[in-house]
């Protein structure tokens, strides 16, 4: 087995001397941008690792890992423009570069990229991957529907936040490490196993967002923080503090919550301070323990070598640990 900076360094090096587009054209330079500014690369480098855990050869998978890669660059510029966003991994957003134009059609394009990569796999496994990729982008566009409607309800409930990260977020990680089986000949219960492993660690990873949207620091987080509660999003922060609000708190963060001031700076050190004072956010990094734990559960039917339980393991730890 390879450790995760091993795939990590094959994964960059790889993309560094790959053309992305095979005629520059009027969307190459956005494309060049996003993908070129990095971002942690998490998701295809799960794709590397679960194929060389079902016991194939990693390079084998690079196709579908550039495919999830694409795909996640193309909800990331997407994301951007519905959330307003002006930074992303430290640089500007492509709509506040470019234009709206080009943030959208960079993104559909990239879309339509990361579905060919298929095309270099033989008919049975493109038509498992294919399938797999078709339902995990409709999930993912169906999450970020609600995401922007939950902005302006009000009966959000947390059962309801949590079926939505999991669609816009953790399918994404689960399908990312299912691709990897599926190259790898795994059986459909591994299959299975890896996929829900994959969903519970990528609820984790989006409550740590969450989180770090709230809490993180703005010299790494790479992204404007406060983003979520200047947008009004409806995170597991928000509903907690709704539900342990004492002596009009609830109402304190209603009212916060039912603008969108010019200076939003009062706003945010405001909301976070209700966040802090009702324990949400003490509530929050327990919920992230509680999946992370979760997910380890699901690798329990696996049996798995100590050295892939430990990588894969590692991986979510380090994860849970992340600043950015
Ligand atoms: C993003 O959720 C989900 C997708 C599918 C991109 P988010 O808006 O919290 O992400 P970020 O914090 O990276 O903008
Ligand atoms: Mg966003
Ligand atoms: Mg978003
Ligand atoms: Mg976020």
């Amino acid at each position: 087995m390879h450790s995760l900076s091993q795939y990590q360094d094959f994964f960059s090096d790889y993309l560094l001397g790959q053309q992305l587009l095979k005629e520059p054209n009027q969307l190459y330079e956005p494309i060049d941008y996003i993908i070129g500014l990095g971002g942690k690369r998490m998701r295809p480098i799960l794709t590397l690792m679960s194929a060389e855990i079902f016991g194939t050869d990693y390079k084998q998978a690079l196709p579908a890992a550039l495919a999830i890669e694409m795909f996640h660059n193309f909800s990331l510029v997407h994301d951007d423009i519905m959330d307003d966003a002006p930074l992303r991994r430290g640089n500007e957003t492509v709509h506040e570069k470019w234009d709206l134009n080009t943030g959208i059609l960079s993104g559909d394009a990239m879309l339509i990229l990361a579905y060919q990569y298929f095309e270099q796999y033989e008919p049975a496994v493109f038509r498992d991957l294919a399938k797999l990729f078709s339902k995990t982008a409709i999930e993912v566009c169906e999450g970020q529907q609600w995401d922007v409607d939950f902005e302006t309800r009000d009966d959000v409930t947390l059962p309801e936040y949590l079926h939505m990260i999991k669609c816009k977020t953790a399918v994404l990680v689960g399908a990312a490490l299912k691709m990897g089986a599926i190259i790898a000949g795994a059986s459909d219960e591994d299959s299975d196993a890896i996929y829900q492993f994959g969903c519970n660690l990528g609820i984790a990873f989006q409550l740590q967002d969450d989180y770090l949207d709230a809490f993180g620091d703005p010299k790494s987080f790479g992204k404007q923080t406060g983003g979520d509660i200047i947008e009004n999003k409806k995170t597991y922060l928000y509903l907690k503090t709704l539900e342990f609000a004492k002596d009009g708190q609830r109402e304190q963060l209603l009212h916060l919550y039912s603008v969108h001031p010019n200076d939003n700076t009062d706003k945010v050190i405001s909301v976070k301070e209700i966040y802090n004072a009702t324990g949400a956010s003490d509530a929050t990094r327990d919920a992230i323990r509680e999946y992370t734990e979760k997910a380890f559960a699901n690798l329990d039917s696996l049996n798995l070598t100590r050295e892939k339980r430990e990588l894969l393991e590692s991986f979510g730890q380090s994860l849970m640990q992340r600043q950015v």
